[in-house]
């Protein structure tokens, strides 16, 4: 997906497609500023993820096609292309790149051209520019924090770190207003959770190098910073975990670490061992930290042990019974303590630059304290950071006061391992998980250190959950589950709001999120469920007028339902989310006919009172598109594809009846 997906968003955004965020209501405008200027904007953009604060600065800047873009030495090689890229897209077609030193002259032009500065906020240069241009210098640079500001003839970025310029260049993309305008804002901005991305932790087919080359380039876009390698199909990590990688596979991971550097993003490497490992073995525990050396010699600085889903009431060696005794939940607490805090002293405190161990325990999914757990909170070294998935492995929802549960119960803020979007559990046969990220409270970030979205097999497909989880790390209390899934389609659909309406009709019929039990926490197809429940009423009402109304207002969101997969076809540009999401979209295509042909009966019984072979095509349809499965050797559980199954099949059995 290319970056200027996003710059089409905020085109769109701006034009009043999408709304604007309530916060933008409330903020001040200041007056129109000094300098070049182009038309107002219709509204302030839409950013994404919402930043902590922004205002409007007035009317919209112009981009000149010559721009001066002065860059601090602290602006690296990714930031400056991504600053410049946007500056093209917004009309620019020289840019005069210079460089602003440490004390160097104020880089602000007065005249009619735009200069664009980015670098440290410690960059006096940079600072003076940024008040300058109206922005404020924060206080206390919270870490990946940055200003921006951009009024009149000068736009500034200025970062806490390297992090926040990245990120403040990621912001720039969505001010681009149309063909030379920007929006004129100010901007003080930082992530509420220091961890936030997706964890490659589920069963099945794992995701190719190729989706995850594309992944990391996406967090940088949504700002996320955290990636954690654990597919569970991965033999080299949980089966085979001593067992050294063969180059091949390790080049694959020292690309995959590159890539996510070059975004801003954290290669984290977990191991499993929880299978064999014998953790009284001192061999065992050197097995470990020299596995996790070589991943450190290609450049990965964060680490992780996952002990989930393994059996802790045996041993896999009677060494250990003898050192731990019987074998049962304090005894694995210890051994596991012992094992975690040698990885901790011996390897991540002895390698510079290596991040606090992260794991998942093997009691991943609930808050009630036991033996395990006490040994754990009272001997594992504060430092290790641990994950945690909510009342349940699949919770309909998470609290504020649930995290702070956890929080108390491993005597640190957790980890949150939220696992949706995954589809490798029985209940989400032949499901994508397309809902909007939402249950999650506002104020999470108070008991977590992060968010992780465990996601689908479908690793395209699994961008619109991602795109809500990272939205809502960055900013817990602005977050908006609509907003944000609305902003994931048109980011998928380039901009492009044909595509963008047919990627949302396409999600609502995949929008069922299931838990382990018999409940979902997402509901089916709630749009169309809605259409045709008021449908049903208007039809039952009797009336010949509300009826011929209610087929018409029905037909014209059938016409979208079913002409939805060509247009994603010919709008969606990634490749991967259209492979991916075939027999989905196949699916659809017939469930949409068959909607049609409903219709039809329908229509026919209005006029002459009966409509026999169309409700016998649309029967014969809807027995075709329920015969669509999974793709062989991806998904697991493998199954019958599923599209708005309960709400659409129902009305389309029923409706010769109504
Ligand atoms: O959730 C955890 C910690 N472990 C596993 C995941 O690997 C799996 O993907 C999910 C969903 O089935 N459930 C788990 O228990």
């Amino acid at each position: 997906m290319s970056r200027l997906s996003l710059l089409s968003t905020a085109v769109l955004l701006s034009l009043g497609t999408l709304s604007a965020p309530a916060w933008a209501a409330g903020e001040s405008s200041a007056a129109a500023a000094p300098g070049p200027s182009a038309a107002p904007s219709a509204s302030p953009p839409v950013v994404t993820p919402t930043p902590q604060r922004m205002k409007s600065a007035g009317r919209d800047i112009r981009v000149p096609a010559r721009v001066r873009l002065v860059l601090g030495d602290d602006v690296d090689d990714r930031s400056a292309d991504d600053i410049k890229q946007t500056l093209t897209a917004a009309g620019a077609s020289h840019i005069d790149t210079t460089t602003a030193g440490d004390s160097g002259p104020a880089p602000l032009a007065h005249g009619a051209e735009l200069t664009v500065v980015a670098g440290s906020v410690r960059n006096k240069a940079v600072a003076d520019a940024l008040r300058a241009a109206g922005g404020t210098v924060p206080g206390t640079p919270v870490a990946e924090g940055y200003s921006l500001a951009s009024r009149g003839d000068s736009i500034v970025l200025a970062g806490n770190d390297g992090d926040g310029i990245y990120y403040a260049a990621q912001t720039l993309r969505q001010l681009v207003t149309g063909k030379h305008t920007m929006a004129s804002v100010s901007i003080t901005d930082h992530p509420s959770m220091p961890l936030r991305g997706s964890i490659e932790g589920f069963y099945g087919a794992p995701w190719s190098h190729t989706d995850r080359l594309d992944q990391l380039a996406f967090y940088g876009d949504i700002k996320a910073n955290t990636y954690i390698y654990t597919p569970k199909d991965d033999a080299y990590l949980r089966e085979e975990w001593r067992e050294p990688y063969p180059a091949d596979k390790l080049a694959d991971l020292r690309e995959l670490i590159e890539q996510a550097a070059t975004h801003h993003v954290d290669f984290t490497y977990a191991l499993s061992p929880g299978l064999s490992v014998c953790y009284s073995d001192p061999d065992d525990v050197s097995a470990l930290k020299t596995k996790l050396g070589t991943l450190y010699d290609q450049g990965a600085r964060s680490f992780y042990v996952a002990l989930d889903d393994i059996s802790y009431t045996e041993w896999n060696c009677d060494a250990d019974q003898e050192k731990y005794g019987a074998p049962g939940r304090g005894s694995a607490g210890q051994a596991q303590a012992d094992l975690l805090n040698a990885v901790q002293h011996d390897f991540i405190d002895t390698h510079p630059g290596a991040e606090p161990l992260q794991f998942v325990p093997t009691e991943y999914s609930d808050t009630a304290d036991s033996a395990y757990k006490s040994v754990l909170r009272e001997q594992l070294d504060p430092k290790v950071v641990v994950q945690w998935t909510g009342t349940d492995v699949v919770p309909p929802s998470i609290s504020v006061a649930d995290a702070q549960a956890a929080s108390t119960v491993w005597g640190r803020k957790v980890f949150l391992w939220d696992n949706y979007p995954v589809n490798d559990y029985g209940q989400t046969t032949g499901r994508l998980l397309m809902a909007p990220y939402d249950k999650r409270e506002a104020g999470l970030h108070e008991a977590l250190s992060g968010i992780v979205l465990n996601p689908m097999n479908q690793a395209a497909a699994s961008k619109v959950a991602l795109f809500g989880g990272a939205s809502f790390a960055w900013n817990d209390e602005n977050y908006d589950p609509d907003r944000t899934w609305r902003a994931a389609a048109d980011y998928l659909a380039g901009g492009d709001p044909a595509t963008t309406r047919a990627l949302l009709a396409f999600f609502d019929t995949e929008h069922l999120a299931p838990t382990f039990g018999d409940t979902n926490w997402q509901p089916q197809a709630p749009e169309l469920n809605a259409r045709l429940a008021k449908f049903t009423d208007a039809w039952n009402s009797g009336s010949p007028a509300r009826r011929q109304a209610a087929l018409r207002e029905l037909g014209a969101y059938a016409d979208v339902l079913a002409g939805a997969p060509e247009q994603i076809r010919a709008g969606v540009r990634d490749p991967a989310f259209l492979a991916q999401t075939k027999p989905w979209l196949d699916a659809l295509d017939v469930w949409g006919d068959a909607l049609n042909a409903t219709l039809d009966g329908l229509q026919a019984q209005l006029h002459s009172g009966s409509g026999p072979e169309d409700f016998a095509k649309a029967a014969e349809l809807a027995k075709q598109a329920a015969a669509f499965t999974t793709i062989p050797g991806t998904t697991r559980p493998q199954g019958r594809i599923k599209v708005a199954d309960g709400v659409l099949d129902t009305f389309i059995e029923q409706a010769p009846k109504m």
